[in-house]
């Protein structure tokens, strides 16, 4: 049964909490996506979570065996909200439709719907099968905007690529020959730190490498052990050992996306240092990201959020190789020897749609996806 009939106001509320759930371990579960299941009973005059699982760090166990533990007894006859279909395959682990089938779960409320071949269509079968009422795509739009990384990486063979860009009120994202220049205020700041947190990594071009000297880390009181890898596409590998990301390449890692003119003394100075590549194919003149990124997802990449310069963003936005883009505006102007964004809140290129907006202090922040 879809979603439509047969969803009341209390499963959206419960699916709107299992969503926020699974968020905890968004950019933590490796490969697998971070999912959530709520184990909802009834309880006195109404319903109680009895118990609740988000996908394990490192991606097992899943999230429904969790929830079925900790409701124990109190399982049978009651509602599971999961944000994703359950699995159907005899994986690392047994399938989850099983383990809600043999718990004597009565009811499965469920968000998105499962691209991977061996569970598409077949978990919500088996559950149905076995006698259990089914209904699907509950919130599936809110649930599958945090799977965009494993749903991406699933259906288009890499991963979702955010376009972040911070731009002042005249449309500048820096200045000419000044390396970084503050843009937008602490709270957007910090935003753009969790979003660092939750990406599989994160990339520049080598011209921002070299202008800004960036460390691209997250550093969030807390969050500080949560910094992705950090990739910079350097066809020649230019970048300096004596950079903050080489420095810091023991910490943090860092690989370099090299063509195969780039020199083999740079490269095993690089390598002396705790630096990593991945060889790249070379399209006129430039590394080709298409098979960039399908490198980076079969090696199981599921985000890759894009943080500067202007030339690097231009070239993925023009061969159409964004998902989403996220626009930090600042309140002032950068005026003479500003270095232009590639695009503004005025000028998203077609075949995109607000998905947020917020104020994030004096800054506006605006988050688009492609549409469809
Ligand atoms: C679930 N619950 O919490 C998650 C699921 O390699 P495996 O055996 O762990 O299987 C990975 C697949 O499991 C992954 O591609 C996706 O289809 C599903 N993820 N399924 O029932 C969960 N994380
Ligand atoms: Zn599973």
């Amino acid at each position: 049964m879809a979603a439509g009939a047969n969803v009341s106001d209390a499963d959206l509320r419960f699916m709107a909490a299992a969503i926020r759930l699974a968020r905890r371990h968004k950019g933590l579960t490796g490969t697998n996506p971070s999912v959530a299941t709520l184990v909802v009973a009834q309880h006195g005059n109404g319903p109680a979570i009895v118990g609740r699982g988000t996908t394990a760090l490192g991606g097992r166990p899943h999230a429904e065996p969790q929830a079925l533990e900790e409701a124990g007894d109190r399982a049978r006859g009651a509602t599971a909200y999961v944000t994703l279909e359950p699995c159907a395959h005899h994986g690392r682990t047994p399938p989850c439709a099983e383990a809600l089938i043999a718990a004597g779960i009565a009811r499965v409320v469920g968000a998105a719907s499962d691209p991977d071949p061996r569970v598409s269509g077949k978990g919500y079968a088996m559950l149905r099968e076995a006698g259990i009422k089914v209904v699907e795509g509950v919130l599936a739009g809110e649930a599958a905007d945090d799977l965009a990384g494993y749903l991406t990486r699933s259906v288009a063979k890499r991963p979702e690529v955010t376009l972040k860009l911070a731009v002042s009120a005249d449309g500048m994202i820096g200045v000419k020959d000044h390396g970084h220049v503050t843009v937008t205020g602490e709270v957007s700041r910090a935003q753009v730190h969790v979003m660092r947190a939750q990406s599989d990594a994160i990339l520049v071009g080598i011209g921002t490498a070299l202008a800004d000297d960036p460390q691209l880390t997250c550093r969030l009181p807390g969050l500080e052990t949560r910094s992705p890898e950090r990739i910079v596409i350097d066809r020649l590998a230019r970048l300096p050992a004596t950079s903050r990301l080489v420095r810091s390449a023991r910490k943090v890692p860092l690989r370099l996306a090299v063509g195969p003119d780039a020199d083999d003394e740079r490269r095993a100075v690089l390598t002396a240092a705790g630096v990593e590549f991945l060889a790249c194919d070379v399209h006129e003149g430039h590394v080709a990201l298409p098979e960039f990124l399908e490198d980076l997802g079969a090696r199981g990449m599921s985000t890759l959020m894009i943080e500067g310069g202007a030339i690097t963003a231009a070239a993925f936005l023009d061969q159409g190789l964004v998902d989403r883009i996220c626009l930090f505006c600042g309140k002032g102007a950068i005026g003479g020897g500003g270095v232009r964004s590639p695009l503004t809140r005025e000028t998203i290129p077609p075949g995109f749609r607000l998905l947020r907006e917020a104020a994030y202090g004096d800054d506006t922040y605006c988050e688009w996806i492609r549409a469809g």
